[in-house]
């Protein structure tokens, strides 16, 4: 098996794009020693997307639930494939639910690894002043799942900046003033793009007003006007973004 070969197989699973990143030098927490990761994205139905106005929906709790689990299915599948090749393979879990602890939610992660690395390092997309992963197709309406291996892969280009330019239509409506609008780069620190515990406070609180015990809610996903179709090329071009490869 070759990667095409896999990613094809990958796409058949249900994702809307596969990449594949060489971890290998990186020393990336997480990452187990393992040389390379596969990423891929599920695109998020749009329509659901469009009802994210001011916070979480029920009918947004429902497909984030539906691809969390369609991303964990891909992961356990493609780790089966690559373990039956004679391949090392780990799946990364997509999520873990909020349980509303006071402390630790958001600590927890450090020492693991970030869909979002894998996803830039594969070339699937940038990180936008959303702090969201964004792909040239789907904007940042995609949720993310990884696999590790050591299965030889052709690996992707890595983006190592990004490309939001002047627009500001994220921080501009986020519930919880958590985005700084600061342009991404490789090594820039996450507390310099935003506040990762006023985003969780206030997506706690919206989503428990609706009845969902978790951390949800999106609405700077929805004002990214990248992968909203059609979106000319004239206005991309007027907030100053550059053109995809
Ligand atoms: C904890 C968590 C949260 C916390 C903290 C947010 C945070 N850390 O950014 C809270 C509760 C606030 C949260 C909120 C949301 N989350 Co959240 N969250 C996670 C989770 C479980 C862990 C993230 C984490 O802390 N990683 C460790 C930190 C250090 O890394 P990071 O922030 O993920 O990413 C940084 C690095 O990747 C770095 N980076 C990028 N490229 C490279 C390359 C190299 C070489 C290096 C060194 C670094 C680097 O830049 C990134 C930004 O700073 C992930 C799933 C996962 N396991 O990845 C989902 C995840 C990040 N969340 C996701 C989403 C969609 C959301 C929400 C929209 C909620 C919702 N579903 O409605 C909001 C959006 C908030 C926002 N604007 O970013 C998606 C993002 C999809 C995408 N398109 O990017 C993920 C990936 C889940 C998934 N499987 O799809 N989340």
């Amino acid at each position: 098996m070759d990667s095409r070969a896999l990613e094809k197989y990958i796409l058949s699973l249900g994702a809307s794009r596969v990449g594949f990143a060489r971890l290998e030098g990186r020393d990336l927490p997480g990452a187990m020693g393992f040389p390379c990761a596969i990423s891929f994205a599920c695109e998020v139905s749009r329509g659901i997307i469009d009802t994210l106005l001011t916070g979480p929906t029920l009918p947004y709790y429902e497909e984030y639930i539906k691809k969390n689990l369609l991303l964990n299915r891909i992961a356990k599948e493609v780790v089966f494939l690559l373990q039956k090749e004679g391949y090392r393979a780990e799946a990364i879990q997509c999520t873990v639910t909020d349980d509303g602890r006071e402390s630790g939610y958001i600590e927890a992660f450090n020492n693991t690894l970030s869909h979002k690395t894998v996803a830039t390092l594969s070339g699937l997309g940038w990180i936008g002043k959303n702090v969201l992963l964004i792909t040239p197709e789907f904007g940042p309406r995609v949720r993310l799942g990884s696999v590790l291996t050591n299965m030889p892969l052709e690996v992707g280009t890595p983006e190592y900046v990004g490309r939001c330019g002047n627009c500001t239509a994220c921080v501009d409506v986020c519930p919880a003033k958590a985005l700084k609008g600061k342009e991404w780069y490789t090594g820039l620190e996450r507390e310099a793009l935003f506040d990762a515990y006023a985003c969780r406070k206030k997506a706690l609180e919206l989503s428990s007003k609706i009845g969902i015990r978790d951390s949800i809610c999106g609405v700077c996903i929805r004002a990214c006007p990248l992968g909203v179709t059609p979106f000319p090329r004239e206005k991309r071009m007027a907030f100053g973004w550059r053109t995809f490869p």
